[in-house]
């Protein structure tokens, strides 16, 4: 008996004295592991005579059960401090700004527009925005296109099936219709851009039948052709990201401007590589002009006090002369690996402090 209490004591001591998870286990495979000292006085039993075995049995028992209680109150002790340990080591501090990476790349013809967007908008414009579902007013009559125009023909044109009425609506073939309905419900002076998708029933290498726009509109009291180039020399500068880029206006026809022009920049071609701002040729980029008085009229706006000047580009081709990109359709062919390459990264938002691109 005296034996087993000098077990008991010696081996919570032991318990006591284990100082981590490893020597706590072999304290435990000495005592009550198969060839501990409890398991082999438990052998004995079997040698004993039925009194003996009496007394030893339980008394056996009772030392292997305080011992494993003891064993699993440690344990917990152990645990509890190495779980506070990594608690106090390991600190996440959550005001720390997010790894430089995500999932994912922005669309080079998003890209482009929240360039676009930038520009314009650190310029002093708005960005303004409506349906793609538009009716033939807003898309062309308040235009001033002739009734008879080759646009509005089912050929460039998607048309809705017609209404009780006859009329049909149509998906918009440019967004202009935007800056009719900013011009028919807002008091100049009006300074909008408008980004956003367009429709023509056309398709080949350099079509699709859905592309992106965007177009700008002035209006005031005296906006002129002066600030209308010197608004937009100021973009593709900043746009290509070459200072000394030459521009020339060409005079050109729209029926909703008078006079029109489109823009052409130098460039060169080296190669495959097209390098704006450099060489003899002229490349075209955008079209503008004077709103024509009757759009004026249309919108309710009196051409004796008020004008303007607005321009409209493809934001599709922009990207790829911008980005070297060869194929138009590779830009709806949500292919994961040619996103990767081309994508922009999604933290990186395009801005005139920073750099629009990296
Ligand atoms: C092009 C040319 C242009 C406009 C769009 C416009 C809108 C109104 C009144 C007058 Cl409401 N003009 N927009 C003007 C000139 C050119 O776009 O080649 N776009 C891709």
């Amino acid at each position: 008996m005296e034996e087993i209490t000098s077990l008991l004591n010696d081996t919570l001591a032991r318990v006591a004295k284990a100082a981590n998870i490893a020597a706590l286990e072999e304290v435990r495979v000495g005592a009550l592991g198969k060839k501990g000292v409890v398991s082999e006085k438990m052998k004995t039993l079997g040698k004993m005579t039925p009194e003996e075995r009496q007394v030893m049995g339980p008394a056996l028992n009772g030392l292997k059960t305080q011992i494993a209680e003891a064993i699993e109150l440690r344990r917990a002790e152990l645990e509890g401090a190495a779980l506070d340990a990594r608690l106090a080591s390991e600190k996440v501090d959550v005001t720390l700004p997010v790894a430089p990476s995500a999932m994912g790349t922005i669309h080079p013809v998003s890209q482009v527009m929240d360039e676009i967007i930038a520009i314009f908008t650190a310029m002093g414009f708005d960005v303004a925005e409506g349906p793609d579902i538009e009716d033939d007013f807003h898309n062309f009559t308040a235009l001033n296109f002739p009734a008879d125009h080759p646009a509005r023909e089912m050929h460039d044109t998607f048309f809705f099936n017609p209404k009780e009425d006859g009329s049909r609506m149509l998906l918009r073939t440019h967004t202009s219709p935007v800056q009719i309905r900013t011009m028919m419900s807002v008091k100049p002076p009006i300074r909008i851009i408008i980004p956003g998708r367009t429709y023509r029933c056309d398709s080949d290498q350099t079509h699709t039948p859905m592309f992106h726009q965007v177009e700008g509109l002035v209006i005031d009291r005296e906006s002129h052709m002066g600030h209308l180039k010197g608004t937009l020399e100021a973009f593709v500068k900043t746009f290509f990201e070459v200072d000394a880029l030459e521009t020339r206006f060409r005079p050109h026809f729209f029926p909703f401007t008078e006079p029109s022009a489109e823009m052409d920049v130098k460039y060169e071609r080296v190669g495959d590589e097209v390098r704006i701002g450099q060489g003899e040729a002229w490349m075209e980029i955008l079209g503008c002009g004077m709103v024509h008085p009757t759009v004026l009229r249309n919108c309710g706006l009196d051409p004796d006090e008020y004008q303007g000047f607005a321009w409209g580009m493809g934001v599709d081709r922009l990207a790829m002369l911008k980005y070297g990109i060869p194929d138009l359709r590779d830009f709806f062919a949500a292919d994961a690996r040619w996103l990767e390459h081309y994508g922009f990264d999604p933290l990186d938002m395009p801005n005139l402090a920073t750099g629009l691109s990296r």
